[in-house]
This record gives C-alpha cells, structure tokens and sequence, in this order.
C-alpha cells in the first residue's frame, strides 16, 4: 500500500431520466465534493469525475411517458444536473455524458477486450417480445398481474404496489406497455459475464484486501454495510450475469450477429468514468492512462447504497478481467436519506429538488450544505426536514459561526478603524484557546480522511464555538478602556481563529468561506497553514463585516412544508423542473371558475396520423389529428422548436374539440393540442398513460 501520488475520485453518474433530489446529494455528491475539496488542501493531485448516466430502460420509457425521444430527455437532464451540481460549488473535473462517441468507442472497446480474454459466455434464453412493436421488452416494459398481491398494473422487475421483486415471467397476463398487447416468449442470446470464476479472489481481496498476492487496502476501512453487502452476495455465490439486452437505446454490442442489442447499461455506466477521463485529458492535452493504471493512484467510488454490488464487485472484475486497470481503494457508499418522515419517492414526487431549492433559496447554497452535511446517512439512512434545516441554520449557522466573525468584525472595525491589531504575549487563556483549535483541526482531517463528514464539520464548528467562549471569558469590550493591549491581542487571537476557520470550514461551505476570505484579506490557503495563528498580520486591512447567515422565519420555512405536503401524489417524477415547480404551486393561478364554464369544454382523446412545418412559419407545425370523427381534423401547433415533424405520428394527445376554428398561415386550425410546459420552456403533451381509442371524452 503506497502512499498514493494521486486521486482518481468518481461521483456516480445520475441517469438522466428526472432532476437531482437532496437524496442523490447527501448519498454520494455532497461527500465526495468534501472529501475532494480536503485532498485539494493537502495540495493533493485530484481528478473528479462525473458525468450523467444515459442509457438503459430508465430512459427509454421516460421518453415514452412524455411522449419524446431519448435523446430529448437525455440532453434536458443532462443540462439540468451539471447546472445543478455548479450552482451548489460542486466543480467536477469533468460531467460528461454516456451518450457521446468516446463513451461508445471507449466501452464496444473494453467489451471486445474482455471477450478476447474469455470474460464471457453466451447463452440462449426465452425472453419476452412484442410482436406489434417487434421488439423485445426490457422488465419494465412487461406489466401485467402481481402473483403476491394480485396488483394488475406489476412492472416486470418489480410490483409497487406489495414490494415484491419480480421477474417477467412471474406476471400472470403479461402486457407489452408498447403495445398493450401479450408478449410471447422468443429465444434470444445474451453474453453472461462469468462472475462465478471470480469468487475467489474477489473474496480475498475484499475481505482481506490482498490483490494478486499483495496487500492493496486495508478492508478495516471500508464501511461495515459496504463489506456486508458484498458478503451476502458472496455467501450466495456469485453467477453469471448478462451484459448485453435487447434494447434500441444503449451502446449497440459491437458484434455481427448482435443486431438490436446493446450494452448492458450497467456495464457501460461505470466505463463512463474511463470515457470521462479520456474525454477530460483530451481536452487539457493530458495523459488519462496513469489515473486509472498507474499503480500509485488511488481510486475511490462515491456512491448510494443501491449501487455498493456493482462498484465493488461487477465492475472490479470487469477491470481485472481487462486487465491493465487498478482496482478502488475504497467505496464509501452512504444509506439513503429520508424526507419529513418518510422514503423520498421521485415517483410520488416526495422529493426537495436540488434545482427548484437553488432557485426559491437563491445564495443559500451553503444552507443546504451544512444541514445536508450534518445529517449524511453514513452508517444508517437519516432524515431531512425543514424544521432541522431551520434550526441548524439558526441554531449553528447564525448563532454560533456568523456570530462569532460578526462580534470580532465589529470590535475591531470600531477599535482599530478596520485593520488587524497585533497580538501580544500569550497567557494561559490564549494557550487553551489555540491548543483546542488545533485539536479540533487535527480531528477535522482525520475524520475526512476517514469519509466521517459529520464528525468532521462538528469538530470544525468545534471551533467556532471556541472563539465564541473565548470572547465571551475575555470581554475585551470592557477592557479596551484599561488594557487596549490585551484588548488588541485577545482581537488578533480570535481574528486568527476565523482565518483557520476559512481554511478548515471550506470543504462544506465553500461559499460562505470564500465571504469570509474576503473580509479577511486572504486568498485560499493550503491545510497546512492551518497550524499557523499569525494568518492575519498586524496592521493588515479588513474587509468589511458582511452577514455570513441570515435567520430562518417560521414564515419562510412553512411554505417549503405545505408544498411538500400540497403534492398530489402522481404517478410519477414531476416531468420537469417547471412542470413540477408549477404542479406543486398550492395557489391557484387563475379566478375560479364554475363548473358549467368547465362542462362547456369538449376534450377529447386523439391520435397524431401526419404532421408537417407550416411553410415560413418558424415555430408552427401542422397536425393531423383522428379524434374518431368520419375525418381527421387539422390543428396548427406551435410546437415546431420543440418536436420535429417525423417524431409526431402514433402520439396520443389531448384536443380542445370545440375551440373556435381560426386560420394560421392561411390553414384553418380546428382545435388545440394540450401541453404542459417544463422550466427550459420546452412543451410536452399532455396525454393519457393507458393507450385508448381516439374520439375518447375526458372530463
Ligand atoms: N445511474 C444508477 C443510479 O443512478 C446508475 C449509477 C451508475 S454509476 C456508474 O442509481
Ligand atoms: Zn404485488
């Protein structure tokens, strides 16, 4: 085990298939921007890597909910997140994306490395297919009766309504969710990695941590529910696993007869690390290869629980199996974090979304970040309410850290005309002071060291809460009359105090340091000059006192717990930032109206047959719309910069039958498509989730 010249850190990639929640921040994002901001201090060589996950099942029938393509989803997703993850100061090296060529050529190239060295074997199996979509379905594709529970509407993987995890030919009366029609079973070929043959020496290196006859990590330093669930499937006996599904979005297996076939999604997601990597040192005129082959780099995975088996164990053997690459040193995987009580549901919409916080919380950032830090579910799942985030705010933020820069802000704006007065000699006061700072710093890195961020930022608070006492036992208010020189050095004391502060808080609260840099006259400093208590010299310029924090109102902080509780539950993620931030909107937008004004409206069900551009019309498509009437109806929609013609044919829509007809363009337009529209303003049909036959009323 060398002392390791470099970092290579990874953030698991997100599908992008909804927005980021508080959940995916304080399982693997917040902690791994902490513990890259700490290997930064020590002047360590760090590269972190993340990027959005955009394949696989998850988005394919995302799109078919919304009634886009992939593509559309994957690229709204993907600008939202890596928007996300800046606004609240997690700077990735790199987020990059599945979806792109070098991900594609990185992964058909690893996949054909490892059939060369004998990774896999193929096997005939009975799958499902859809005979009218002519596809095989992906599990989530196969609805149809729960054998536990009897729920009519179980998702071949699994029934929400009971829990239970199913597969697809455990459904009685299966349905294609394409179609609507009985799958039958066809015969397909999958490449099974052989996992089993891996058993032995994947045991050994967890367990003991011995890889190819020498010590790699020390596995006393993984996390107990990490090594546990590695052993249950261990204990089990690991079995071949297929890497390929039959899917029409994904990486296509680079092989003659895999006509329809693509990566496994789980495989190609953590090569995305690789391909972001190569991508990253593309684009700086880098070498990738030693952060991910040279034996002195050390590799780390920062991930949620559901994704320990396959950072540990999957993709460890497909990179032994490769051959060439290192294994990770260690995989800190955090539990999941609840919300108000309960298990956060994207498909309930139980969720604080990271981007609508960002924006009804604007420069809060650090806010989130503590309280979020405070409460990482590191060993056990822990809960997020607004009332904890309120009162870590104003119990901590504001009354502990913001007070204490406040009070020695303003004591020496007043005694020394803003600049740094020198210390004198040290008494014993002072003497305690700094040996509990130093102690409190000490334990601050350690515990990063040791992936414990709550422990970390108490000790860090720790601090604060010293300075607090040590103004409070000096009162230099009361002796700047009798003893300005003491006055003077108890000031530059604890002016000094906030300088380690601004070192040591600046892994959790980036923002709110950099404020407090700049009041200081300090530019970024490295941990080791954490030890030092002469940061700020005599006679040094101070900035002037700016509020680190403000209060929290139970007036502000009730309208987060109302719109969490206003959610109708629906069926699934808000569709997008707007839809949702609209959607939970408990005021109503408009007058009210009666229901006689509702009944006058004529809604019907529809089928797009033909759409086409509307000639030197920009932003106007022309729709053919069969509301089962003896003819189809025309409707011009100005939909044009969000759809293209070709992907508009076999969508359900919503009509407005009785809309007064009126001519756009010189076409006469019979109605209007209903649509909902997302924060980037793009539109999305409004439409039923069950097929259902055109000329259908609803009401
Ligand atoms: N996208 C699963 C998830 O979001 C998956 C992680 C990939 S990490 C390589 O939970
Ligand atoms: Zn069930």
């Amino acid at each position: 085990m060398k002392e390791p010249a470099r970092h290579t850190v990874t953030a698991a990639l997100p599908y992008a298939n909804g927005p980021l929640h508080i959940g995916h921040i304080a399982g693997a994002y917040l902690p791994a921007d902490i513990h890259v901001r700490h290997l930064r201090q020590l002047g360590k060589e760090v590269l972190f890597i993340c990027g959005s996950d955009e394949h696989g099942a998850a988005i394919t029938i995302r799109a078919m909910k919304e009634g886009t393509t992939p593509r559309a989803i994957v690229d709204q997703y993907h600008a939202l997140m890596g928007q996300a993850f800046k606004d609240l100061g997690i700077h990735f090296d790199i987020y990059h994306r599945t979806s792109s060529p070098l991900h594609k050529e990185t992964s058909q190239g690893f996949f054909l490395k490892l059939l060369e060295n004998g990774a896999f074997h193929v096997q005939e199996e009975q799958q499902y297919y859809d005979q009218e979509a002519k596809q095989f379905l992906a599990d989530r594709y196969i609805m149809g009766t729960c054998p536990s529970c009897g729920n009519p509407d179980a998702y071949g993987d699994q029934c929400e309504k009971c829990g239970s995890a199913l597969s697809p030919k455990d459904l009685k009366d299966p349905r294609s969710t394409l179609s609507g029609a009985s799958p039958v079973l066809k015969p397909t070929q999958h490449w099974y990695l052989k996992m089993d043959e891996a058993q032995q020496w994947v045991d050994a290196w967890i367990n003991t941590g011995v890889l190819d006859g020498e010590a790699h990590h020390d596995p006393s330093e993984w996390k107990p529910q990490v090594l546990g669930q590695c052993n249950s499937w261990l204990k089990d006996g690991l079995r071949p696993r297929a890497m390929t599904r039959d899917l029409d979005w994904g990486v296509p297996v680079p092989l003659p007869g895999a006509v329809g076939k693509v990566l496994y999604v789980w495989l190609d997601a953590p090569i995305g690390y690789i391909s972001a990597t190569k991508q990253w040192a593309l684009d700086k005129g880098q070498d990738w290869e030693k952060w991910w082959k040279a034996d002195d780099t050390r590799l780390l995975h920062f991930i949620g629980k559901d994704n320990i088996v396959f950072h540990c164990i999957i993709f460890p053997i497909l990179l032994k199996l490769h051959g060439g690459f290192i294994l990770p040193q260690n995989v800190p995987a955090n539990e999941f974090l609840n919300l108000e009580g309960n298990k956060i549901s994207t498909s309930r919409n139980w969720a604080v979304w990271l981007h609508e916080y960002l924006e009804r919380w604007p420069g809060r950032q650090d806010e989130l970040r503590y309280c979020l830090a405070t409460i990482l579910p590191e060993f056990r799942d822990s809960e997020f309410t607004w009332k904890d985030f309120q009162d870590k705010n104003n119990n901590e933020l504001v009354a502990v850290l913001g007070n204490f820069v406040q009070r020695v802000f303003v004591l020496c704006h007043k005694y020394y005309d803003g600049r740094s007065p020198a210390a004198g000699p040290r008494l014993d006061q002072d003497q305690d002071l700094w040996s509990a700072v130093h102690g409190s710093v000490e334990e601050v890195a350690r515990h990063i060291t040791h992936f414990r961020y709550r422990d970390a930022l108490l000790a860090a608070m720790n601090v604060a809460r010293a300075g607090n006492r040590y103004l409070s036992d000096s009162e230099p208010w009361k002796l700047e009359k009798s003893d300005p020189e003491r006055t003077r050095s108890i000031l530059a004391n604890s002016l000094n105090v906030a300088a380690v502060l601004s070192i040591i808080l600046e892994p959790f609260l980036p923002h709110t340091t950099e404020k407090l840099r700049r009041m200081l006259g300090l530019s970024i400093l490295p941990w080791g000059d954490t030890f030092r208590s002469d940061l700020v010299g005599a006679g040094q310029a101070l900035g002037k006192p700016e509020h680190l924090f403000k209060p929290i109102t139970d007036a502000e902080i009730q309208p987060e717990i109302d719109r969490l509780h206003s959610i109708t539950p629906v069926e699934q993620q808000p569709s997008t930032a707007a839809a949702s931030a609209k959607a939970v909107n408990p005021q109503p937008a408009k007058a009210a109206i009666t229901f006689d004004d509702f009944a006058k409206l004529d809604l019907r069900v529809g089928t797009i047959t033909a759409a086409e551009r509307v000639p030197k019309a920009d932003k106007l498509l022309k729709l053919t719309i069969d509301v089962g009437e003896s003819a189809p109806r025309t409707v011009v929609s100005g939909i044009a910069q969000h759809y293209s013609p070709e992907e508009l044919p076999g969508q359900h829509v919503v009509l407005v039958a009785n809309l007064e007809p009126r001519k756009m363009r010189g076409v006469e337009s019979q109605g209007m498509v209903l649509m909902a529209e997302d924060v980037s303003g793009k539109l999305v049909f409004v439409q039923p989730k069950q097929v259902i036959g055109p000329g259908a009323e609803v009401r």
